[in-house]
């Protein structure tokens, strides 16, 4: 399975292809736009949201709400592009509108320039931006609902706002059930002072990033390769973590705190208990060897602030050359709510891919049998 993603922040539509998607999959559009309007609620979001409601139409390899086993394509139509038509028609535009020189610093404008040999990082970001992000979800909702027909369930949960922390531990049920709707913390009150801080950087004209975990639970043991490197399961699922806007640190399991313990404290001791292999604890975030070990799956990514900031930052004019503040005309404080819905959703794509390559399959029901012979 392969998703191709294609689109402009301000542009006309962004669009996903899923390809390799086995037939026979009913799809409840409903559940995959109610992902898309989880993407876009969340505490400290910007001015573009109130002008977005993002819904997914599809547009190709379904039929009946069946998958038919042909690409999936999933549209979601920028309602802000009319007002954005004048510079970003692909039929003729005025490219001298809404140029962007100032470029930000810790956004993909400077580099994106030099790279593509352009003089306004409009071009670059336009794709850059995290609005790419609504159609990749669209796309991970469609994965998710293959996933559960197989019984593999994910949710998530935001751990961190900036300084604020949240470091209790949690079931999967606690976090599908209890994350609360502002910023899908878990602790009521550390979300209160995450809302007091995020106001706070709001008046500053300042923005934050945190920490979000993700959940698998479900996914029997053996996905994945520890016989080539490429099919690592931790390789493609922290892959593809790092592949979603703004993200810059991942970890599986207790992740970096492995490293600062012993082996006795670090590995997940096993036991015989009535013919079944068990495991008291779930340090690894049931992954060894690179392989899915029949526990569940435990990852987690950093997220750094949003770079457009009110306040602007020290940088140059690319068209003068001459020092200048980076120009931003609006901007979410934080998008972490954001993120972990995208985590979820990029993680279930690239499980899906996954499944399909251990189990092959053209169609669901081959994919269900196959699936349910496998040890746990
Ligand atoms: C983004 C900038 C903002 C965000 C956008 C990502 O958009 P605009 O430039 O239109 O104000 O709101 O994210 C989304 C639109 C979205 O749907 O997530 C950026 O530069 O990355």
């Amino acid at each position: 399975m392969k998703i191709t993603t294609a689109g402009e922040s301000h542009g006309k539509a962004l669009i996903a292809i899923i390809e390799g998607l086995p037939a026979g999959l009913t799809l409840d559009l409903e559940e995959i736009n109610s992902y898309l309007a989880l993407r876009q609620s969340g505490y400290g979001r910007g001015g573009r949201q109130k002008i977005e409601t993002d819904k997914a139409e599809i547009l190709s390899g379904v039929r009946n709400k069946v998958t038919l086993g042909s690409p999936v394509t999933l549209a979601v139509y920028n309602r802000d592009y009319e007002n954005w038509a004048e510079c970003m028609a692909p039929e003729g535009c005025d490219t001298s509108l809404r140029r962007l020189t100032k470029v930000r610093p810790g956004h993909a404008d400077l580099t994106g320039i030099k790279k593509f040999n352009v003089q306004d990082a409009r071009n670059i970001l336009e794709r850059a931006s995290a609005r790419e992000t609504a159609v990749r979800t669209a796309a991970g909702a469609v994965c998710r609902q293959f996933l559960k027909a197989l019984g593999v369930e994910i949710t998530g949960y935001v751990r961190s706002v900036l300084t604020v922390k949240d470091e209790r531990e949690y079931s999967f049920e606690e976090i599908a059930n209890k994350r609360l709707p502002e910023l899908f913390m878990l602790d009521k009150h550390k979300q209160e002072e995450a809302v007091a801080l995020i106001d706070r950087l709001k008046a500053e004209g300042d923005t934050c990033g945190g920490v979000a975990e993700v959940r698998v639970k479900g996914l029997k043991s053996g996905f994945g390769s520890c016989m080539t490197y490429a099919q690592k399961l931790d390789a493609r699922l922290c892959g593809a973590l790092m592949s979603v806007q703004a993200v810059k640190g991942v970890e599986v399991g207790i992740g970096f705190q492995a490293a600062e313990r012993r082996g006795s404290e670090v590995h997940d001791e096993i036991f015989a208990a009535e013919g079944e292999y068990i495991r008291k604890t779930n340090r690894a975030g049931g992954i060894e060897g690179g392989m899915s070990n029949g526990e569940e799956i435990v990852l987690r990514a950093a997220m750094k602030p949003i770079p457009t900031l009110m306040k602007g930052l020290n940088t140059v004019d690319v068209e003068t050359g001459k020092a200048a503040r980076a120009a931003a005309e609006r901007s979410d404080v934080t998008a972490i709510l954001a993120l972990e819905v995208i985590l979820e959703s990029v993680v279930a794509s690239e499980l899906a891919a996954v499944v399909c390559e251990r189990l092959g399959g053209d169609n669901v029901s081959e994919i269900s049998e196959r699936y349910g012979r496998l040890p746990s």
